[in-house]
């Protein structure tokens, strides 16, 4: 088989890539080892930056989007157990859209299939070869059958573990980490949401967030030690301590449910340069993880399939400055939301060896943003999401 883009993963950013390259006339293929059922059923993202909306806009997917999200117009921030707004809309003039990752990646499948492009799922062995050449191709198995794509280009969209990353030689990749000792237990309940925007607290017992799906679908995490098991924690301890964790009057009102999905993930700072080497771009989890404090992955993905989809169209207009410089472009926005992301979690999560000291710097800090509209001003233009 030949195509121009040979998408390797059928994640967000591989799904979002290949439909507006779609709309603008160029071929891809999208290969996903999982099935449809185990992508769709993976519970992550929910907030989305506007630039983010504006992109699932202009790839066709937005419509249910615009008619079931919901549009935030600011924060709570808390500091042992009392909370303050930060007002994104005064301070920015922008919001965010409250719409879950699941109901984006659904929306994006059904636009492959509606445009006669399904997503080949369940493949095997997926391989990247002569990337530095002009003639790259990709080869995988699928029931036991051998196959191979002939391409232009490669683009590894394939999650933090996947392939593509590999094939980079080691001389030409750096990598920057940093691994927190703690990790975030979620919970999903249907029970409405405890307030009408999503509160991040810091606590001296832990980081907690609640969040949100819909009216009736809420999303709540924890801190808690990496050595946890998610069996160890019932429903009822989880809700426990989240009251002890967020503000008074929100304890309160909290109301309680059983959970219908239970998950602890670890919390990750980590970037891979360059974001191109020869015919293989890499995009979205392939070339950084945030941790999730700022709620970044996900746009992070998306403005990487912004400027691969921007230097595409214009290489075959004929013009491959932007394609070019696609690594460059890439990653100074990666690095400014790696910032944020970090300096939320620092922030607003209890570091085992932190002591005191780290307990002051937190409170002053948040002290400072209770009271600096400067201060939130800069919070808000990085929540909302900086420019393309
Ligand atoms: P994905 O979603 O990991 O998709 C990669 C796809 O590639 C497939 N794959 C392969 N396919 C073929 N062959 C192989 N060898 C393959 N190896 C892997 C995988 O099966 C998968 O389908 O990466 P992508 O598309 O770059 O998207 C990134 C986002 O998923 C991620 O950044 C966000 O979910 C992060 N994230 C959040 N981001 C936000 O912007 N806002 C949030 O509020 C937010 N909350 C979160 C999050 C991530 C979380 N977890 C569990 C990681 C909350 C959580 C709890
Ligand atoms: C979520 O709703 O899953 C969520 C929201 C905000 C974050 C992280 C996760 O910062």
């Amino acid at each position: 088989m030949r195509t121009q883009i040979c998408i390797i993963g059928g994640g967000p950013s591989g799904l979002l890539l290949a439909q507006l390259l779609h709309r603008v006339g160029i071929a891809s293929v999208v290969l996903e080892r999982r099935s449809r059922a185990h992508v769709l059923g993976r519970i992550r993202a929910g907030v989305l930056e506007w630039g983010s909306v504006e992109l699932l806009r202009l790839a066709g997917v937005g419509a249910r989007m615009d008619a079931q999200g919901h549009v935030h117009e600011g924060i709570y921030l808390a500091s042992r157990n009392k909370g303050f707004r930060i007002d994104f809309k005064k301070l920015t003039g922008k919001s965010v859209m409250v719409w879950g990752q699941t109901e984006v990646t659904r929306d994006l499948y059904e636009a492959r299939d509606a445009a006669g492009d399904p997503v080949i799922c369940g493949v095997e062995g997926v391989a990247p070869h002569d990337l530095d050449s002009d003639a790259p191709y990709v080869t995988y198995t699928l029931d036991g059958a051998e196959h191979r794509i002939d391409c232009d280009f490669v683009a590894g969209c394939d999650g933090f573990h996947g392939p593509s990353r590999q094939a980079i030689p080691a001389e030409v990749l750096r990598e920057y980490e940093r691994v927190y000792p703690f990790g975030w237990l979620g919970i999903l309940s249907e029970t409405p949401p405890v307030s009408d925007e999503l509160i991040y607290a810091n606590h001296e017992r832990g980081f907690a967030l609640c969040s949100m799906r819909s009216d009736q679908l809420s999303r709540h995490y924890l801190q808690v030690p990496l050595g946890d098991r998610v069996e160890a924690w019932t429903d009822s301890a989880f809700w426990e301590e989240l009251r002890r964790r967020i503000p008074t009057e929100s304890a309160e009102a909290l109301v309680t449910g059983p959970s219908v999905e239970k998950s602890i993930a670890p919390l990750r700072s980590f970037v891979a340069e360059p974001m191109r080497w020869g015919r293989l771009f890499l995009v979205g989890d392939a070339a950084h993880i945030v941790p999730p404090t700022g709620a970044k992955g996900l746009n992070l993905a998306f403005s990487d399939v912004h400027y691969l989809h921007d230097g595409l169209t214009r290489h075959y207009q004929g013009d491959s400055r932007a394609l070019d410089s696609y690594s460059e472009r890439a990653l100074a926005r990666v690095w400014k939301s790696e910032r944020f992301s970090w300096s939320m979690t620092t922030m607003l999560h209890r570091f085992p060896d932190g002591g005191g000291f780290a307990q002051k710097m937190q409170d002053s800090e948040l002290a400072y943003l209770e009271q600096s509209t400067a201060a939130q001003t800069a919070l808000a233009e990085n929540y909302v999401g900086l420019p393309f």
